[in-house]
């Protein structure tokens, strides 16, 4: 049997780029014949996830606890598939995981990290958390900010701060202020490290 897919979770406030990145990233790869597939949470193709997407859209509204446990189900809702792809020998690089969850929900008023984190303890561990990091004053400019439900400049600067606070030795601030491809060949050699120490080493988790 051959090695497991490593898993690597891509974080950072919204339009930093991390949807690009994943993505550049899977083709890369796969053109190298490195297996790769890109998974992004949420996930809003599931039962669940399109009352998320009803949410971040502003169609309904819903408690913020109630919410969170949503986002983190859509999580559970994958872990089976997550894991036999692992397994299996597929790279998942994944667009925002946990981190988002807990950084996103504990920004707001009356909801903190510990809260936040318990629905996430028991889920994989990623071999590696890349942050895109991106001034608010640049990400803010880029196309599309501010018509979902978060994207607000003074709750994506409470995000960014829990991030901070989330922050283990899993995880790799990634300067996003670059040109895109400048940005991927970034991403590329950071993972072939991360792939190359992943070998042999079995999934923690959450
Ligand atoms: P995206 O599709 O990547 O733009 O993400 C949608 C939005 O949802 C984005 O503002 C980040 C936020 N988000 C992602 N995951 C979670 C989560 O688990 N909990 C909460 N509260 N927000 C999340
Ligand atoms: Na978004
Ligand atoms: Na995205």
């Amino acid at each position: 049997m051959g090695r497991r897919g490593a898993l690597i979770v891509f974080e950072g406030c919204d339009r930093a780029g991390k949807t690009t990145q994943c993505k550049m990233l899977v083709d890369a790869l796969n053109k190298r014949n490195i297996r790769a597939e890109y998974m992004n949470f949420p996930d809003r193709s599931t039962a669940i996830g399109k009352i998320i997407s009803d949410y971040l859209t502003k169609k309904i509204e819903l408690p913020d606890k109630a919410v969170h446990l949503l986002f983190s189900a859509n999580r559970w809702e994958l872990e089976p598939i997550i894991r036999n792809k692992l397994a299996s020998g597929v790279s998942l690089i994944v667009d925002r995981y946990s981190y988002s969850g807990v950084a996103f929900s504990a920004a707001k008023k009356g909801m903190d990290l510990k809260w936040c984190w318990n629905p996430e303890i028991g889920l994989p561990e990623p071999d590696a958390v890349l942050l895109l990091n991106l001034k608010e004053e640049v990400s803010s400019k880029r196309g599309g900010f501010g018509q979902e439900r978060y994207e607000v400049s003074d709750f994506q600067r409470k995000v960014k701060s829990n991030y901070i606070s989330l922050k283990t030795p899993l995880w790799q601030f990634i300067d996003a202020d670059k040109t895109v491809e400048d940005l991927h060949q970034e991403i590329l050699s950071t993972f072939n490290t991360i792939y190359k120490n992943s070998n042999g080493k079995p999934i923690q988790v959450l």
